[in-house]
């Protein structure tokens, strides 16, 4: 038996490349590794990797982490510039006793000792996003200046069992486009961006980062499975709470999607918002995509449909131009 789960449409080919090596018995940090690179390769895509939109300085900076559920051995990178694959320096780094989560220059440093690919990461394309974004900006008042991470903005977070039983979780993301030099979301942060344990089973998640991190939710959901309960319940739960104590204290909650699998394979999501894609591949079923939607304020999923999935790739590759 063998799995793996992950945030957002962009995730399907890296888990079908995933899923591959799972099926010719391989190991989880391997397989997870291959799917979030792919993501991170693929230019198009404005929130992960190289093509990732940039910081309020036109710097891409990425966050990226890792964790092997056997051992609970995390290794991450925050805010780290010019090199194309952050997912494989933090997997480097979980190796690490200590020292497994760097920042910035040291981050840097780290991966260029090591002789990882140096890039940079800044597309074309992300500097029009970034040049027609400067105009719109100047254009809107503060209120609706206000962070939104979804215009385009999507982290991908992954978790994965292989036959052997073994589990691992995986991020990688730009964060959020013109965040402050130097902010830090959830992603590289063990139990708000990820968490996986191989006796129970994985959470990441993708959102508003600061808000993901008031409740450590991939962790809680971890918990709640390993209390006995369904990743779907588990999932169901967290993100209810969350957005609910968020909402009560705070007046709003900012984006939570989560996804989760056990170690029998099993898996969930839950998400607060419309339209929420995420992509699942096992030893039962081919790569799918599937698109959440609420019903009687419960989260529920459909396959995507071929309009769907044809219109994602049209609007991702059209050509864009400098307004
Ligand atoms: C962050 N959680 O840096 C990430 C961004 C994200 O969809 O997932 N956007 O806060």
């Amino acid at each position: 038996m063998w799995g793996i789960i992950a945030t957002w449409r962009m995730a399907v080919e890296g888990i079908t490349e995933a899923s591959y090596i799972l099926e010719n018995h391989g190991d989880a940090g391997d397989a997870i590794e291959t799917a979030i690179k792919e993501v991170e390769n693929f230019p198009y895509y404005k929130s992960v990797g190289f093509g990732g939109l940039p910081n309020e300085e036109m710097e891409v900076e990425l966050d990226a982490a890792y964790m092997d559920g056997n051992t609970l051995d995390i290794g991450a990178v925050a805010a780290i510039k010019d090199f194309a694959n952050p997912i494989s320096i933090a997997r480097r780094l979980s190796k690490e006793k200590v020292n497994s989560m760097l920042v910035g220059e040291g981050a840097e440093k780290f991966a260029h000792k090591e002789g990882f690919e140096r890039k940079n990461m800044l597309s074309d394309r992300a500097k029009i996003h970034y040049k027609n974004r400067v105009k719109e900006d100047c254009l809107k008042s503060l209120e609706e200046l206000e962070i939104k991470p979804y215009t385009g903005h999507d982290t991908v977070g992954m978790v994965c069992l292989d036959e052997s039983g073994k589990m691992t979780a995986g991020t990688s993301t730009s964060g959020l486009f013109m965040k402050k030099k130097g902010r830090v979301g959830d992603s590289p942060i063990s139990g708000s961006g990820f968490y996986v344990d191989s006796k129970v089973g994985g959470a990441s998640a993708t959102g508003l980062g600061e808000d993901l991190m008031k409740g450590c939710i991939s962790y809680e959901i971890v918990r709640l499975m390993k209390e006995g309960m369904h990743p779907q319940k588990a999932c169901d739960i967290a993100v209810t709470n969350l957005d609910k104590e968020l909402k009560e204290r705070r007046g709003k909650a900012g984006d939570l999607s989560l996804i989760a699998m056990n170690n029998k394979g099993e898996w969930g999501v839950a998400t607060n918002i419309e339209g929420f894609s995420f992509a699942v591949a096992t030893d039962k079923q081919e790569p799918i995509v599937y698109l959440t939607k609420m019903i009687d304020g419960h989260c529920v999923h459909e396959v995507a449909s071929q309009e769907w999935l044809d219109n994602y790739m049209k609007t991702r590759t059209a050509p864009l131009v400098e307004k």
